[in-house]
């Protein structure tokens, strides 16, 4: 049956505004070609909003490639191959294997996830990227830890600080109504349940080993310098409702 706008705006539509994707490239590719197809969107490598080596010198084309093409390819990848392993254990009865697919789900689903909200929060510096936060955005940066350098320096060390492979992540906590910035690691640890990314930097290796080899904390402080703040805010506000 085909469904219309209005069905799929209920359905799937209020599933990404749940994830925090309305407005973005990947949640617009999905409800584009869900509506050519009239089916259930399919999850797939979103398009960036600019050329690989837009983002140099900060981050440099070939990370931007491999990282991109390869490393986010292989979490869509891998989140396709353990929905199709969990329904076929489901069409079998047999849930033998459900511990590792089930961490699959939850690692592959978190690059996934992550991967869509760094690109999207990334611009060319100088031309949509750098610079600081405004309005509304700015109000909570300032509610919640004091004033902006407050913020940068606490999101600059969490990022940094990271053990092992990770993101640097800032949330907006619905609860109440606050921002709060958190470390995760790979790509599902640590997680806070009902809280909503709005942005973050990716700080596994594969994200500035090319560049900047054991320097992370150089690559952080550069990171600022393409930091998308309108699609930060945006995001902030889908997460929020207003
Ligand atoms: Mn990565």
């Amino acid at each position: 049956m085909q469904r219309t706008r209005r069905d799929f705006m209920k359905t799937a539509g209020m599933t990404a505004l749940a994830g925090g994707l309305a407005g973005s490239p990947l949640w617009m590719a999905a409800q584009s070609s869900a509506q050519d197809a009239g089916a259930t969107p399919e999850i797939s490598l979103p398009e960036l909003a600019y050329a690989y080596d837009a983002l140099e010198p900060h981050i440099d084309a070939s990370t931007m490639e491999i990282h991109h093409s390869k490393h986010h390819q292989g979490y869509v990848n891998g989140l396709k191959a353990a929905e199709k392993a969990l329904a076929e254990s489901r069409d079998a009865n047999d849930f033998s294997m459900i511990e590792y697919w089930s961490k699959k789900l939850s690692f592959n689903y978190g690059g996934h996830y992550l991967h869509s909200m760094f690109w999207e929060i990334m611009a060319p510096a100088g031309n949509g990227g750098g610079g600081r936060p405004a309005g509304l955005l700015l109000q909570y940066i300032n509610k919640d830890f004091g004033n902006f350098d407050n913020f940068k320096a606490q999101f600059t060390a969490a990022s940094s600080k990271v053990e092992g492979s990770g993101w640097g992540l800032v949330h907006y906590r619905p609860m109440d109504d606050r921002l709060v910035i958190a470390q995760a690691e790979n790509q599902h640890k640590l997680a806070m349940w009902g809280s909503m990314p709005i942005m973050g930097i990716d700080v596994w290796e594969h994200a500035y080993y090319l560049k900047y080899q054991n320097r992370r904390g150089d690559y952080v402080n550069a990171w600022w310098n393409v930091v998308n703040w309108p699609a930060v805010s945006r995001r902030f506000r889908d997460a929020k409702g207003v």
